[in-house]
């Protein structure tokens, strides 16, 4: 019996456990992705997920699914751990036809809180649009599961093969063959010698699926001090936080920054591992930034010491990597939210460098995003250039200018009223150019809508974009992540030019961004919110 809205998001199915925890809930959407993925005979699946509550339940079954659907071989996360970035790389590494990464990411876990489940494909992305689509259409007319019952159940603790039914399920370390791959991609030589002469890192790995990558990169091979890595336990509930690196949920780690003792880099990631946050010792980094400064100074690390290709970003992401590709002579690529739109172009080798402003970057390494690889290209960079965190951004800035940026997120607004407001902002469009809004004047405002550079694929209302005169820039769209409600998000930026203000406060900066925002989306009317409840 087909269940109604297996739709998945931006990343994947996310919904409460308890709506997981049904019975055949989490069998059809698994079945349906069986039914429709590419997958040749005799193929392998990988399975891993970010460790949280019901992640063994619905890793047992799918294993027992996969023998039952003719794959010929599991590879298995040991624990069921398996970061975003490393599932992706094991999925390429061994010539998996695909995997499912159990996680809910950011969203917080436990018996109360979320759980999903996302399709990778062979080249160890995220299902394309035209997959997701198959699969959802699948999950609505599903009218059985196939599942191998009876046998010993696998011991998914234990590193070894064994086989379910026909089908060898072979449980990995899920950290060695990561740390190889990060081992190849940057200068670990430099890193060591820069640990030892003193240089600093704080990670919090925020009792989430990176706690044992990190302790085996940062303290084992490149022997920074034990207690590098905070909250490095993963935990089924995240130790009951929302394992979300923004300075809001990563507040004790912000405040360490701010402090007379923080350490020269403080970062932290997500759920999955596929964030990062990044800050110096008394500054933030927006994400947008970071990825503006790794793209200036990839170089610096061997990895992309013969430059890059190209760099893309997703729609809502600041322009500051814009203006390093034009310095760089190299095309930059602006695709929906989302890092399923960024696999084609880096298949195609069209980029090198990709980044989201919600704190996700990485490169052709994998096809996900990948918090510890921008940590480590963060540390290549601090330890070949020695300069603090600071310095290399007040420099960026000086070179290129300075975005400054915020997202304002509004959480659980009633899906009616973030629909609502949505439709009256998609019906203003035509009248918006012309408006003044205090300063501000609209030049241009529309719903964004992509196609794929490389397969002509078409993605529509990707988001209002209201720019502006001046070159500033409002974007507001629903998240495609929630399991509650709606979630409005809201994105300002503001560009000053090289000789302009480049140290100022970002608040101060966007304030006229600000009630412009609720002046042409009526924020506050809608949403019955006067503030937002996450600021990043
Ligand atoms: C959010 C972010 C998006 C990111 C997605 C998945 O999506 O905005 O940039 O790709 O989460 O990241 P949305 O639709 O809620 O805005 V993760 O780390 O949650 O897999
Ligand atoms: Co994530």
């Amino acid at each position: 019996m087909p269940f109604s809205g297996q739709k998945p998001g931006t990343s994947g199915l996310r919904k409460k456990v308890r709506v997981f925890a049904q019975p055949h809930y989490a069998e059809n959407f698994i079945q349906s992705v069986f039914d429709v993925a590419d997958r040749p005979i005799a193929s392998t699946l990988v399975i891993g997920g970010d460790g949280r509550f019901h992640n063994r339940t619905v890793i047992a079954r799918a294993i027992r699914m996969a023998a039952a659907n003719g794959y010929a071989r599991v590879l298995v996360g040991q624990g069921g751990i398996l970061s975003t970035p490393a599932a992706s790389h094991v999925i390429r590494k061994y010539g998996a036809s695909g995997g499912l990464i159990l996680s809910a990411s950011h969203n917080p876990g436990g018996p109360e809180e979320d759980f999903g489940i996302k399709y990778n494909i062979a080249n160890g992305g995220p299902a394309p649009e035209a997959v997701t689509d198959a699969i959802y259409a699948r999950t609505q007319t599903i009218d059985r599961w196939l599942m191998v019952e009876g046998g010993a159940e696998v011991d998914i603790d234990r590193i070894g093969t064994s086989e379910i039914g026909e089908m060898a399920v072979e449980v990995i370390d899920p950290v060695v063959d990561y740390a190889d791959l990060m081992e190849e991609l940057f200068d670990f030589g430099a890193i060591r010698a820069a640990a030892k002469r003193g240089l600093s890192v704080a990670f919090d790995a925020m009792h989430a699926v990176t706690g044992p990558y990190a302790h085996e990169i940062l303290e084992r091979r490149l022997g920074f001090p034990a207690g590098t890595v905070l909250n490095g336990t993963p935990r089924e509930d995240f130790g009951g936080h929302h394992p979300d690196p923004n300075l809001v949920h990563a507040r004790v780690l912000y405040d360490l920054m701010m402090s007379p003792e923080a350490p020269a880099l403080g970062a932290a990631s997500d759920g999955d591992g596929d964030r990062n946050l990044i800050m110096g010792r008394g500054v933030f980094v927006t994400p947008s930034d970071s990825l503006a400064i790794l793209a200036a100074n990839a170089h610096l690390a061997p990895a992309y010491a013969g430059g890059l290709k190209g760099i893309a970003r997703s729609m809502p992401t600041s322009t500051a990597a814009d203006k390093v590709a034009d310095a760089l002579g190299i095309p930059l690529w602006e695709t929906p939210t989302g890092w399923k739109f960024f696999g084609t172009l880096l298949d195609a080798g069209k980029v090198t460098i990709c980044g989201e402003e919600s704190a996700g970057t990485g490169s052709d390494h994998v096809r996900e995003k990948d918090g510890l690889w921008a940590v480590l290209l963060w540390l290549n960079i601090l330890a070949v250039s020695r300069k603090p965190v600071s310095q290399i951004a007040s420099e960026h800035w000086a070179r290129f200018g300075r975005n400054y940026y915020a997202r304002h997120d509004y959480e659980a607004i009633e899906s009616g009223r973030a629909n609502a407001l949505m439709a009256a902002l998609e019906a203003s469009l035509a009248i918006l150019p012309g408006r003044a809004f205090g300063p501000l004047t609209v030049a241009m405002a529309d719903q964004f809508a992509y196609t794929d550079p490389v397969d002509g694929s078409a993605s529509y209302n990707q988001g209002v974009r209201v720019m502006f005169a001046c070159g500033s820039r409002i974007v507001f769209r629903l998240s495609g992540t929630g399991t509650e409600g709606a979630t409005l998000r809201v994105y300002l930026e503001r560009y000053e030019g090289p000789d302009g203000r480049l140290a100022e406060e970002t608040p101060t900066m966007l304030a006229d961004l600000v009630a412009a925002a609720d002046a042409i989306a009526g924020i506050v009317a809608h949403s019955g919110r006067t503030a937002p409840d996450v600021v990043t």
